[in-house]
């Protein structure tokens, strides 16, 4: 097993920030919903950070689930929306969501319509609504019969409204692709997609707009175990030549029984876990967090930080080195809040637990562009336990969400501390790193 070059990753990432202390409060339920839902996705106003949109699957549904929140997520609604266009079955999911400039807000996600017996297409879908209370409006992103669509990324611009949604096509022979779509119209019509690099088959996108426009997108090679990242200065009809962020061996594509790649933990040992790369910009960086095998054999999340034309600023670090015992961080997150310049990252975090396999919701943040880091915090109150008997195959599904604007960081996980009555649940907490 090849690991990753880690520089003094131990000296890095104690308490850094002066003693800085993340407080956790509002820590609510938000879906309170039968059967299990997966895979969070949460968005903040930055205009106004009271207006937060999230989303999850819910696959025993007709389509994903939505919640908003109008109060700082002193209160939540939960609801099944956006509905897929007739015909469509929202049970594909992957949702992601934004909000724009003037509030509008964005819900992207896939369906799928069956082809023959045997053969579903899936598409990708936009819902927009001028506002929390306004009803959704829905378009079909991608408009390519016989092409696959995946993981969807969303972003928005938030100087010229421009949104993008960079996500993974599928034109067979393992011609897998990442591709980049925008809207200047709210939403309601979405360009040509265009590829990103052809640099063999690419998942896990994820999408920022940096302060002056400026594009970045990051994915994961899986077959070649690789975290690229590209920038385009044109609004995504263009991008550079990409970089390397980081590489992994474990966990690559035909080298697992994981579906369909990753790496099986005691925490998550059937879905398993990928890096999940996630890229934001603010503040003359770009950051990119992903979650790989580390030093020690355990999962470890890690960050790295480069300039705005992707010149890298040190080495691969790890956000919370593990100290004596193994403990995994995994399915990290991340968001940066250009109201104070905190970077904040998220993570399931292993440690205190003696077995590895209960996990937390725990997050960090850096008020100096990645060098330091606050003490990790655990945004769940509780441990879960996604190797319970009754708990779904999806575990905690492929990927969480954390937000931040005005301040406040938002967080928004998978949680398992319900499963007898409701499954698993979406649990939301808000965040602030007292100086
Ligand atoms: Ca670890
Ligand atoms: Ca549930």
């Amino acid at each position: 097993m090849r690991r990753l070059t880690l520089l003094l990753a131990a000296t890095l990432s104690g308490c850094g920030g002066g003693g800085e202390r993340i407080v956790v409060s509002r820590e609510a339920n938000v879906s309170q919903a039968a059967g299990p839902q997966v895979e969070a996705a949460i968005a903040i106003d930055p205009g106004d950070p009271d207006l937060l949109l999230a989303g999850s699957n819910s696959a025993e549904e007709p389509s994903v689930r939505s919640y908003t929140s109008s109060d700082g997520g002193a209160t939540w609604r939960s609801e099944i929306a956006p509905l897929p266009p007739e015909g469509w079955e929202g049970g594909a999911g992957d949702p992601v969501v934004t909000i724009g400039p003037g509030g509008r807000q964005y819900f992207g996600f896939l369906a799928r319509i069956e082809r023959t017996a045997t053969h579903f297409g899936i598409g990708i879908f936009v819902a927009s609504r001028v506002g929390p209370d306004a009803p959704w409006r829905v378009a079909r992103v991608d408009h390519q019969p016989g092409v696959g669509n995946d993981k969807p990324a969303i972003a928005v611009d938030q100087s010229s409204g421009r949104v993008y949604v960079a996500w993974t096509r599928f034109y067979g022979a393992r011609r897998l692709p990442v591709e980049v779509s925008h809207s200047d119209d709210g939403g309601r019509s979405w360009s040509r997609p265009v590829g990103v690099a052809e640099t063999g088959p690419q998942l896990f996108a994820s999408i920022a707009v940096g302060p002056g426009g400026a594009v970045y997108v990051v994915w994961d090679e899986f077959f070649a175990g690789r975290i690229a990242l590209a920038r385009s200065l044109d609004g995504g009809d263009t991008f550079q030549a990409p970089v390397e962020v980081g590489s992994y061996e474990d966990g690559v594509w035909g080298a697992t029984d994981c579906p369909p790649y990753g790496v099986s933990i005691p925490a998550q040992p059937r879905d398993c876990v990928r890096p999940n790369p996630i890229v934001t910009a603010g503040g003359g960086r770009v950051h990119v967090t992903w979650g790989a095998t580390g030093e020690n054999g355990s999962q470890d999340a890690f960050v790295r930080a480069f300039d705005t034309a992707l010149r890298p600023l040190g080495e691969a670090r790890v956000l919370r080195p593990d100290g004596e015992g193994l403990s995994d961080q995994f399915l990290p997150t991340s968001a940066y809040d250009r109201s104070d310049g905190t970077l904040w990252a998220c993570f399931y975090d292993t440690r205190g637990g003696a077995t590895r396999r209960l996990a937390r919701f725990t997050c960090t943040a850096s008020r100096d562009g990645g060098d330091s880091w606050a003490r990790a915090a655990p945004a769940a109150s509780v441990y879960s336990d996604e190797t319970a008997s009754a708990a779904s195959i999806r575990e905690y599904g492929d990927y969480e969400g954390v937000a931040a604007a005005g301040g406040r960081a938002h967080a928004a996980w998978t949680d398992s501390r319900r499963l007898g009555l409701w499954g698993e649940e979406i649990y939301v907490a808000r965040l602030e790193l007292e100086r």
